[in-house]
């Protein structure tokens, strides 16, 4: 028996619950087989669990990029590409494949630090990533910085953030509205193009949310390696990662993961859809 061949090129977050951890954790719920080429390395201090970031060398993420692709690569999603450097590599490498379902997870910053953290990669961002995105999954913070928008606060925010970076060269753009986003319900944007759609869940009151930003992209890039629509692919994985959420636990005093195999586990949440 063979395996849909799902691809993270994605930073280690050590503590488990985002980045590489996240992405493969997911793929493995969803029956595909995970594969990582590492960009860097997210260590945390015991006192306090401040960040320290640890690239991995250009060449080295290289390397692994050739193996990877030379499996016949399925689908791949992107996570935190740490310079300049590994941007611009990682997006030749994508389009040089000829792969066409790719995720693009903007990752600017871990969730609680809203600072823009490499705010130099944004430019690099929309020139190297973007045009090979079927989908990016930008949160609220990281669409503000695509679209130059800045601060968005309102669904119509999101819509016309949407359609900027649209024309950037993504073809679906997937604006996680999470909490700071002003609606009652955990709303999400999809735009296709020509459409937009809000996909709402429940709110779950926690803070146990760490991871749940790459477990969505995760579940994009799965769902669309086992032949879903991007809208399905899109709807599946907000279940999915509702359930995480939902399940979210307390690691340590500094950081909740969420519980990435919940939706197997337990019941699933409801997620509605409509076209705005
Ligand atoms: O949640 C964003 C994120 C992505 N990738 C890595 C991380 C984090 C946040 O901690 O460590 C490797």
């Amino acid at each position: 028996m063979s395996l849909k061949k799902t691809l993270t090129i994605a930073g280690s977050d050590t503590s488990g619950g985002a980045g590489i951890q996240a992405d493969l954790k997911t793929f493995q719920e969803h029956g595909t087989y995970g594969m990582n080429a590492l960009t860097v390395i997210v260590t945390m201090n015991p006192d306090g669990w401040s960040h320290g970031i640890h690239p991995i060398p250009v060449e080295t993420l290289h390397s692994q990029l050739e193996t990877a692709f030379s499996t016949g690569v399925d689908a791949l999603k992107t996570g935190m590409l740490p310079t300049v450097e590994i941007i611009e590599m990682a997006g030749k490498a994508i389009a040089d494949s000829g792969l066409k379902d790719v995720v693009i997870d903007p990752v600017m910053a871990c969730k609680g630090e809203d600072e823009v953290l490499f705010p130099e990669n944004v430019e690099a961002m929309i020139k190297h990533l973007l045009p090979n995105a079927k989908v990016v999954t930008p949160n609220l913070v990281e669409a503000g910085q695509l679209s130059g928008m800045g601060t968005l606060q309102t669904v119509e925010d999101l819509q016309a953030a949407a359609e900027k970076i649209h024309a950037h060269g993504a073809q679906f753009v997937v604006i996680k509205g999470g909490k700071q986003l002003k609606h009652e319900k955990a709303a999400d944007l999809l735009f296709d193009g020509e459409k937009h759609y809000l996909l709402t869940a429940e709110k779950t009151e926690t803070s146990y949310n760490h991871g749940a930003g790459c477990t969505f992209a995760a579940a994009i890039t799965a769902n669309i390696a086992n032949g879903q629509s991007v809208k399905d692919a899109v709807l599946n994985a907000k279940i999915f990662v509702s359930a995480a959420i939902e399940h979210g636990w307390k690691l340590n005093e500094y950081v909740g993961p969420v519980m990435h195999g919940a939706a197997n586990k337990f019941p699933k949440p409801a997620v509605d859809v409509v076209e705005l």
